[in-house]
């Protein structure tokens, strides 16, 4: 598929469908929540990185102050913000026992706007009014991402060779690959979180030329997994 296919382009930040937005968060170590978000459908995008810290150029070996998180971009017409929110509560254990690893698995979420804000409080009241305790999660304003090692990039599923192989035939570069929706959905798929059904339905609803959209799927049917 060449990179002015609809689905490849719709995946590159700025030139993005209009009204995506961007969620980040720290859970933990960051490979099983790419796969947790990929998987589902509105999330356009993801990529995993550092954040919260100050360190300059943070690595896997030299995170500094960072954070491993996910970067998810989305459609909020179809997933919004409280809906990612809830995703992320109920999936991992904002207490760091004794600041295990540092900040590298500190619970972590940023807001960028007034209406996150809002969104996370009322979240916060919903999840007390059902008897949650506070997380101790630290909420912050966003703050500068700084992109993961390919290797951290959709993990899952680079485990699966021929799935890799398949997706290098269809996608002009490793980048556009990582970036593309298909790619976050199969890493989901990878880790458990859905199946090809799910996501050879979602494929047929998918803004594409319903060629591409065929040829797209009879690729995926075929990656022995
Ligand atoms: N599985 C690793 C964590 C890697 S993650 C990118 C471990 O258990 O140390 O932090």
């Amino acid at each position: 598929m060449s990179g002015s296919d609809e689905l490849t382009r719709s995946c590159q930040p700025g030139s993005l469908l209009i009204g995506a937005e961007l969620a980040t968060f720290g859970m933990g170590c960051f490979w099983s929540p790419e796969a947790l978000f990929g998987h589902l459908p509105g999330v356009v995008r993801t990529c995993t990185g550092y954040a919260g810290g100050t360190a300059p150029e943070p690595t896997y070996r030299q995170m500094g102050d960072h954070t491993e998180t996910v970067q998810i971009t989305f459609d909020p017409a179809i997933i919004s913000f409280g809906e990612l929110l809830e995703v992320f509560w109920n999936n991992h254990n904002p207490v760091n026992i004794n600041e295990y690893k540092g900040r590298q698995y500190q619970s972590l979420l940023f807001y960028s706007n007034e209406g996150h804000k809002a969104e996370i409080n009322r979240i916060l009241r919903k999840r007390e009014a059902l008897g949650k305790s506070e997380p101790a999660t630290e909420i912050v304003p966003a703050s500068a991402f700084h992109l993961a090692e390919d290797r951290h990039q959709k993990y899952y599923l680079k485990r699966f060779q021929d799935a890799m192989d398949k997706l290098d035939n269809l996608f002009g570069s490793q980048a556009e690959l990582q970036n593309s929706t298909l790619a976050a959905r199969l890493n989901g798929l990878a880790k458990g979180y859905t199946n090809m059904e799910r996501i050879v339905m979602e494929v047929r609803n998918w803004r594409m030329e319903p060629s591409n959209q065929e040829r797209l799927i009879a690729c995926i049917k075929e990656i022995k997994w």
